[in-house]
């Protein structure tokens, strides 16, 4: 039997999260390695195992996998969280690509300096608000079923959870008017699997506070 897949990452969310919550919500258990210093870094770097010199890097089943969104699809087609066929994909695909468009803008955000923070926090508002969340709540309205696609968990579902408590921790009312996604957030929660990731103690990491940040700074120069 394949061990459990390892995460090279540092301890922090950033590209990291997604493929933690993933792998979390399809029952999967995880190893993690942090590199804590930029040395850990060029250390995996000289010895190949990261084909564009870049993190998130996961070791599962045989390989070393880079590129967040090739990890993703991979996990998410090995544990049946990619649609039943091609034209399921391509929905869960088009979802996610709209997501990714703004969980980078969410994901970077704690690491941008102060000056530019306010303007991209109104940036992220204003395309949650006005673009993201009003198509997921569309879809969801127009099938009424439980989840975004086929009536059955994808990894659409499990990135929009993460997209919603993550700009809801930057703005505490941004879901008042997306009653379909509150109901979806509060559904996959409820997924045994989610919630033991939901709970304290779990790999799941906190907002990158600007403590963290610094710290970080200092360790990778
Ligand atoms: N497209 C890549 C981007 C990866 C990326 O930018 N990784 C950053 C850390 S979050 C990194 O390794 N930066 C060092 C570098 O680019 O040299 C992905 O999605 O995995």
């Amino acid at each position: 039997m394949a061990g459990k897949p390892i995460l090279h990452y540092f301890d922090g969310r950033a590209r990291m999260e997604s493929i933690r919550w993933l792998l979390a919500a399809a029952g999967v258990e995880f190893e993690e390695k942090f590199m804590k210093t930029r040395e850990d870094l060029e250390k995996l770097r000289k010895d190949g195992s990261l084909m564009f010199q870049q993190v998130p890097m996961v070791e599962i089943d045989g390989m070393k996998l880079v590129q967040t969104r090739a990890i993703l699809n991979y996990i998410a087609a090995k544990y049946n969280l990619y649609g039943k066929d091609i034209k399921e994909r391509a929905l869960i695909d088009m979802y996610s690509e709209g997501m990714t468009d703004l969980n980078e803008m969410v994901l970077l955000y704690p690491y941008l300096p102060s000056r530019d923070k306010d303007g991209r926090l109104t940036q992220i508002k204003e395309k949650s608000r006005n673009r993201y969340f009003p198509a997921f709540e569309k879809v969801l309205k127009s099938h009424g079923q439980d989840y975004l696609v086929g009536n059955r968990l994808s990894k659409a579902d499990v990135h929009l959870t993460e997209l919603l408590y993550h700009t809801e921790e930057l703005d505490s009312t941004i879901l008042a008017n997306f009653p379909l996604l509150k109901a979806l957030r509060t559904r996959v929660s409820n997924l045994p699997t989610v919630k033991k990731f939901l709970q304290p103690g779990s790999q799941r990491k906190p907002f990158e506070d600007e403590k963290f940040v610094e710290e970080l700074k200092k360790s990778f120069g």
